[in-house]
């Protein structure tokens, strides 16, 4: 009765939570100012709304998601758009959405300050979405909770020992871009039927699909898993926060993401979201990135590498066929058979 009670509070809460949401989007509509949908760490996200909002005077109506999530999202509200610009997040969901028409061609006056693998991503995407930043996948374990194991992880092959049973953990490639770039990586360094098979067995050690990439690092500070796999930078955050983590860069190569950043086809608010693409491609808006200690690679060759953030050029990376796994027919078949063959395998 109680839980019954309170699930009906919660409910009415979050009417009127969505009432109001709907209602700040109307009024930011009403006063030309912006929805961002953002791909980020949280604390990234508010200090990008606040300083956009401070500069421009713009009022910014932001909402936090995984990647998959987001794009699912703008797909659902194609008919009526619901955001404007769509900032940050892996790059395949960006090329998919670009491919699936779902954003809009633009060329800020800022490209040409952009490194060489941004702009790439531009133009794959037929000047659909950017890249805003890269960072390396890879995994990480807790170094208190690894001694009782009897192994140190140093490649991906070594993820499959049972001596990990039930202590690994990633996020659901499905919302996540992150367990996407995984998938994609595994099945470019082993070819698809390997690759498969890795994660097949992968998977018997999996403790839990999270929805978001980030998840798993966080989990491991906690000490709630030995070892996660995430973005080599999101874990970082993590050793920065003195918890005792060490990252690993696979010893067989690893795969990487553009992280992107794309405006909604439709947009209400169009201007406005010009405006915001061409400020998050500054070094100004970049730094804001390395203060909320998010450590990736920025893509302005002006804005400073975060000293902390994982040496992209001492890291064996693969190379990464981001127009192929970023296509939306791959992406969607890619999701299918990891549903249909791994995820729900007993264990
Ligand atoms: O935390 C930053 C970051 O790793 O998050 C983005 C990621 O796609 C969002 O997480 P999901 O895996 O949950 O989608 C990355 O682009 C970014 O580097």
């Amino acid at each position: 009765m109680k839980l019954t009670k309170n699930f009906a509070a919660a409910t009415m809460l979050a009417g009127v939570a969505t009432a109001f949401s709907f209602l700040s989007a109307g009024t930011a509509q009403a006063q030309g100012a912006l929805v961002m949908y953002c791909g980020v760490q949280e604390e990234w996200c508010r200090a990008m709304t606040t300083a956009f909002e401070r500069e421009t005077g713009i009022k910014v109506a932001m909402t936090r998601k995984s990647s998959g999530e987001i794009y699912a999202q703008v797909k659902a509200e194609a008919a009526n758009p619901r955001a404007d610009i769509w900032w940050g997040g892996t790059g395949d969901p960006h090329m998919q959405a670009a491919e699936e028409d779902l954003t809009v061609e633009y060329k800020s006056p800022k490209n040409e300050e952009l490194q060489d693998w941004a702009v790439r991503q531009w133009e794959q995407a037929k000047h659909r979405t950017i890249g805003i930043y890269s960072g390396a996948l890879g995994f990480g374990y807790n170094t208190e909770l690894i001694k009782s194991k009897g192994v140190e992880p140093k490649c991906w092959a070594d993820l499959l020992t049972p001596k990990l049973k039930d202590e690994v953990q990633m996020a659901d490639p499905n919302s996540s871009g992150t367990a996407y770039t995984l998938l994609a990586t595994i099945i470019q360094i082993m070819g698809e039927e390997k690759g498969f098979e890795y994660l097949k067995a992968l998977h018997k050690n999996v403790n839990q699909y999270t929805k978001s990439g980030a998840a798993p690092a966080k989990a491991m500070a906690l000490g709630e898993t030995t070892v996660g796999i995430a973005f080599m930078h999101d874990i970082v955050t993590m050793v920065v926060d003195k918890a005792p983590i060490k990252v690993v860069a696979p010893c067989e190569g690893t795969g990487y993401e553009i992280g992107s950043m794309s405006i909604i086809k439709g947009a209400k608010n169009m201007d406005n979201a010009k405006k915001f693409y061409d400020w998050a491609l500054t070094p100004a808006a970049q730094k804001l990135g390395a203060e909320a200690k998010s450590y990736q690679v920025p893509s302005n060759k002006s804005t400073p590498v975060p000293p902390e953030a994982p040496k992209l050029n001492e890291i064996k990376l693969i190379n990464f066929d981001f127009a192929k796994y970023g296509s939306s027919e791959e992406r969607k078949r890619l999701l299918s058979k990891w549903d249909n063959e791994v995820k729900n395998l007993p264990k």
